[in-house]
C-alpha cells in the first residue's frame, strides 16, 4: 500500500514517522516526490498541483476537522474525501470555549483593567440564568462545547442544519435563525465554512443578537465579516470578541482586530490538530477501506462539510 503524505507548514518528519509506526507495511512518499502508484492521500492545505497530478487513489484523508482548503480543490469525483472527526480537538475546543464564556461572564477583562489602574472595585455578581449561549453548529465540535457550558451551569441554545437532541439544551433549526440569535448572550460559531456560511455573521446577522453581545469565533475567519464586527462594537451593539480564526493567517500586523480594545485575538490553536491521535484515526479509517467497511467522516460534497 502506498500513501502520498503533504502537509502545509507542519512538521512532516513527525507526520511520516507516526504514520511509518502505525502503517508499517505502508510506503511513504512525501509530495513532490513520486510515486508510481498511490493507494492513500493525507494531506492539509495541499496545492492544486498535488491534485492535478494524483493518480486515482482510493481516498483523500484531510488531517484536520475543517474541509474548506480541500473542497476548493479539483478532486476526481467518486473519491471519498475522509476528515477528522475529533481527533483530540473536542476537549480543547471545549476549554477554550468555557475560558471565552467564563471570562466574558466573569468580567475578568474589566478585572484586567481595574488591575492596570490599581483600582479595587468588586462588580455585582452576574445572573447565570440570563447568561445564555448560543452554538452556531452543533456537530462534533459543537456538541462538546455545549455540553461543556451545560455542566457549567449555563443556559445553552444550539443551532445546526438538522435539529439536534442534547439534554440541556434547546435547539433551533436552520430556518429559526433569527430566534435563535436572539437567545445569545454570547455567540459562538462552530460552522464548517461552506458556500452557504462565508459571510454568515454580517450586520445583519450581528444586528440580531441581543444588545451587548459577545462574539466568539472558532471555525473559521471567512464566516464573519471583520468590518461589521467592529462597526457593531464601535457602536456599543455588540460588547467584544475572542476570535481564533481570520480571512488571511498569520493575521496581518496592520489589521485593527490586533489593537481593537474590545477584541481578544488568539492564533489559531483553539483546538491543535494531535499526532498521535491523528494518524491513529486515519490508520484505522485505512485498515476499514481495506477491509471493505465504512469509515466516518466522510465529507458530503454536496454541502460542502
Ligand atoms: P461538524 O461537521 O461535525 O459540524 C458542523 C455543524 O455545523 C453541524 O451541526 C452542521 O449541521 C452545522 N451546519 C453546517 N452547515 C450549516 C448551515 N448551512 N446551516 C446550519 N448549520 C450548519 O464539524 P466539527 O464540529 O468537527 O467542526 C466544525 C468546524 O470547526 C470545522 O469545520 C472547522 O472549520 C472548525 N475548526 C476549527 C479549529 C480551530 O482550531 N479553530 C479546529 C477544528 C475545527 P448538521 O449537524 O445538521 O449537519
Ligand atoms: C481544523 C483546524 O479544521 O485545525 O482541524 O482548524
Amino acid at each position: 500500500m502506498n500513501i502520498l503524505f503533504y502537509s502545509a507548514g507542519e512538521d512532516t518528519e513527525l507526520w511520516t514517522a507516526a504514520l511509518r509506526e502505525a502503517l508499517p507495511e505502508a510506503g511513504i512518499t512525501v509530495w513532490p516526490s513520486v510515486a508510481a502508484a498511490i493507494d492513500y492521500a493525507v494531506v492539509w492545505k495541499p496545492p492544486a498541483k498535488l491534485v492535478a497530478g494524483l493518480t486515482p487513489v482510493r481516498a483523500v484523508f484531510n488531517l484536520g476537522a475543517g474541509v474548506d482548503t480541500v473542497m476548493e480543490l479539483a478532486w476526481p469525483a467518486g473519491i471519498p474525501l475522509v476528515r477528522l472527526v475529533d481527533a483530540g480537538m473536542a476537549e480543547q475546543m471545549a476549554e477554550y470555549v468555557a475560558y471565552a464564556v467564563l471570562r466574558r461572564y466573569r468580567e475578568f477583562a474589566d478585572y484586567e483593567e481595574a488591575q492596570r489602574e490599581r483600582r479595587w472595585h468588586q462588580r455585582a455578581r452576574l445572573d447565570k440564568s440570563l447568561f445564555s449561549v448560543g452554538i452556531l453548529g452543533i456537530g462534533v465540535l459543537g456538541s462538546a462545547v455545549a455540553e461543556t457550558l451545560v455542566s457549567l451551569g449555563f443556559p445553552v441554545t444550539g443551532w445546526s442544519r438538522s435539529r439536534k437532541e442534547i439534554a440541556g439544551v434547546r435547539m433551533f433549526a436552520r430556518a429559526e435563525l433569527d430566534a435563535f440569535l436572539a437567545t445569545c448572550r454570547i455567540l459562538v460559531c462552530l460552522l464548517p465554512l461552506t458556500n452557504e456560511t462565508r459571510g454568515l455573521l454580517d450586520r445583519r446577522v450581528l444586528s440580531r443578537l441581543p444588545r451587548g453581545a459577545y462574539v466568539v469565533n472558532v471555525a473559521r475567519g471567512a464566516l464573519l465579516v471583520d468590518a461589521d464586527l467592529i462597526a457593531l462594537i464601535d457602536a456599543g451593539h455588540i460588547s467584544g470578541a475572542m476570535l481564533d480564526v481570520f480571512h488571511d493567517e498569520p493575521l496581518a500586523p496592520a489589521h485593527a482586530f490586533w489593537h481593537h480594545p474590545r477584541i481578544s485575538v488568539t492564533p489559531h490553536v483553539s483546538a491543535l490538530t494531535q499526532i498521535s491521535a491523528s494518524v491513529a484515526q486515519v490508520a484505522a479509517n485505512i485498515r476499514r477501506l481495506e477491509a471493505g467497511l465504512p469509515v466516518s467522516g466522510v465529507v458530503d460534497r454536496v454541502h460542502g462539510y
